[in-house]
Order: C-alpha cells, then sequence, then structure tokens
C-alpha cells in the first residue's frame, strides 16, 4: 500500500483509508466493502453515519454507503438487503497517483453464503477518490455452472444540513414504487422533489444524473448501468424506531440509492456485470 492508502480502525473495526494530495479523504470499512466517510478536496464529510451505528462486525452499519447484494429490502427469501454487507470483504487491490487513490475488495461464494444464497459468485467493489469525487462500482461474476438473478445497490447515505430545505432535481416524469403506499405505482411529476414526510421511492428508468440541491452546496449523483434509483427518509415516526439512528437523525441524511430492483440482473455461468454511482460534490 501507498502512503496514500493505509489500514485504520473505526469503533474498533478493520477500514481502509484512502487520502489524496489535494486533501480527499474516505474510510471504508472491511466489513462490507462499506465506504463509511467521503470528504471531497477541500470540502467537509458528506456522507452520514449514524451516532448510534453498530460496528460488532456482524450488524449492518447504519450509513455511509451500504451494499446491498444479493437481494435488495425484502424483495426475497434473505435478511433486508441480503448478506453482502455483514459479511468482511477482502482488500485485493489499491493503487494510488497524485490525484487518485482507488482501492477494490471482494467477497466470494462460501459455505454461509452458499447456505442462505445456493449460487457461486464473486462480488467486488471498487472506490475511487480525488478532487470532489467519489466513484463507486459494484461488479458481479457468476463463477458457478447455472445462471442466477439477484436485485443490488449502492444505499448512499447523503449528509445533508436539512432535509427539508433540499431539493431532488431530475425526477420529473418518472414512474415511481411507492413503498409507503403499499407499492403503489405513480408518476413523479414535481420538478424538484422536496422531502416533508416519509419518502420511500424506487424510480424506475431513472436518469444518469441527479441532483441534490441544498441553499449552499449541491451534489451531483451520476449512475451507470442501475436502471432504479431509491430514494429514502424515514422521518420522524420510522427514524424513532430505528435503535440505530438519533431521533433527529432524518434530518440530517438523505438515501439516494443507485439500484437494480424491478427488473432482476440474470447472469450466464461465467457473465459479469457492473453498475456504478459517482458523486460529485459541488
Ligand atoms: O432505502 C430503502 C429501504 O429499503 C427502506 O425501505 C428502509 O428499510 C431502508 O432501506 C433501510 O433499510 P435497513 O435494512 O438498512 O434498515
Amino acid at each position: 500500500m501507498t502512503d496514500q492508502i493505509e489500514m485504520a480502525e473505526l469503533h474498533g473495526q478493520p477500514v481502509l483509508k484512502l487520502q489524496t494530495p489535494d486533501g480527499a479523504v474516505a474510510l471504508i470499512s472491511l466489513h462490507g466493502a462499506q465506504v463509511l466517510s467521503w470528504t471531497p478536496a477541500g470540502g467537509e464529510d458528506r456522507l452520514y453515519l449514524s451516532p448510534q451505528a453498530v460496528f460488532d462486525g456482524d450488524t449492518a452499519i447504519r450509513g455511509g454507503v451500504p451494499v446491498c447484494f444479493p437481494q435488495f429490502a425484502g424483495n426475497g427469501p434473505l435478511r433486508a438487503h441480503g448478506f453482502a454487507r455483514n459479511r468482511a470483504w477482502t482488500v485485493t487491490n489499491t493503487r494510488a497517483g497524485k490525484d487518485y487513490a482507488v482501492a477494490t475488495l471482494r467477497l466470494e461464494a462460501d459455505a454461509a453464503t452458499l447456505a442462505q444464497w445456493p449460487h457461486a459468485f464473486a462480488a467486488e467493489m471498487s472506490v475511487s477518490i480525488g478532487g470532489g469525487r467519489l466513484d463507486m462500482e459494484l461488479e458481479v461474476t457468476n463463477t458457478g455452472d447455472a445462471p442466477f438473478r439477484f436485485t443490488a445497490a449502492l444505499h448512499t447515505y447523503l449528509k445533508v444540513r436539512e432535509v427539508e430545505a433540499l431539493r431532488i432535481e431530475g425526477l420529473r416524469g418518472l414512474e415511481f414504487t411507492d413503498c409507503v403506499a403499499s407499492g403503489a405505482l405513480k408518476k413523479e411529476t414535481g420538478v424538484g422533489l422536496a422531502i416533508d414526510d416519509e419518502v420511500d421511492r424506487i424510480y424506475h428508468k431513472a436518469p444518469h444524473t441527479l441532483l441534490v440541491r441544498e441553499e449552499h452546496r449541491a451534489m451531483g449523483i451520476h449512475a451507470e448501468n442501475f436502471p432504479d434509483v431509491v430514494i429514502w427518509n424515514p422521518w420522524v415516526d420510522k427514524c424513532a424506531r430505528l435503535a440505530d439512528m438519533p431521533a433527529d437523525g432524518f434530518r440530517r441524511m438523505l438515501c439516494v440509492e443507485a439500484a437494480a430492483v424491478r427488473e432482476p440482473v440474470e447472469l450466464a455461468p461465467g457473465a459479469e456485470w457492473w453498475g456504478r454511482q459517482s458523486l460529485v460534490a459541488m
């Protein structure tokens, strides 16, 4: 590893620390290959990590960018969001240069995963920082001899100053599944989505780029090969029921998740799929 990439600890858990000379920094937990913190060059941390998150090496960490695989939410027989965010991943590659630092982590099928999900797979998460960008790519390979299907998401928790004051631009005209209204299929008519209640929506045929605009800053969110985007905020009541979130935590976060949900990804033996989400701090 270079001096730009080193092992560190956060709340007793092993994390990979990426840095670039321009001041960008990211922390990635080996548990779940989860970006927990990302500070763009010259900026402040732009990811929400709950101060009540559990770091016991098994529980999913509340915040950052949980990797949802091989199942999104309750769309199947596995625990919510699948097992990937509850497993230790292995660092397989790190590279750094004057304006970037990148790390790749890997999770392969083993007895524990096969017992839950009887498919041979290899998953890789690549995380790159530099300047005002955070680039994340999930790659899944079918290493078995039978096809399988999965759903997935990069469950990104953006840190925001006040969730009621932001607007999410780029969703107008999209069809969405409203998970707060028993999965009703609706159409987005607003120019800028405001958050003033619990929102749990899966937008379909999402555009490549969305903008989360706050009063004093913005975040560009670019996704490739993820056909859906999930917008989630638990609001007051659901937040109060989350033991790993402070009661007012919902005011400081917004999830914008690049996702493949409505149409599960089907992989033939030996085939590979990738999905990418990039954040550009403005
Ligand atoms: O973000 C979409 C969602 O499926 C919501 O329904 C909510 O459950 C959220 O994920 C958080 O899930 P978690 O299992 O991390 O509490």
